[in-house]
């Protein structure tokens, strides 16, 4: 059994040792060596930037390998911007 460290409720006691377990802890039928969003039920494992991080986990907006404040504004804009879905998604338009 996994040894919590303190302050780990039993719960996620549980879903810790299911992802040792099954090694897929999203249960997306990606093992967790191969998913690029490990935390994030995503079996199509889409990565339109290419970066090895699927688009459910990306937070790197402008693609400079850091996930920081101007990202946080980027994406701030384009979900408030005229056409959101594509600014987020373009793959889906
Ligand atoms: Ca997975
Ligand atoms: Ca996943
Ligand atoms: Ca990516
Ligand atoms: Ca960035």
């Amino acid at each position: 059994m996994y040894n919590p460290a303190p302050g780990v409720t039993r719960d996620m006691q549980v879903y810790l040792q299911d992802c040792i377990d099954d090694n897929d802890c999203d249960d997306d039928g990606v093992d967790n060596s191969s998913d690029n969003c490990a935390l994030q039920p995503n079996p199509a494992q889409t990565d339109t930037d290419a970066d090895g991080y699927g688009n459910l986990c990306d937070f790197d907006y402008n693609g400079d390998c850091v996930a920081n404040v101007i990202d946080l504004g980027m994406f701030r804009n384009a979900f408030f911007g005229t056409d959101p879905i594509h600014a987020l998604a373009p793959h889906l338009t």
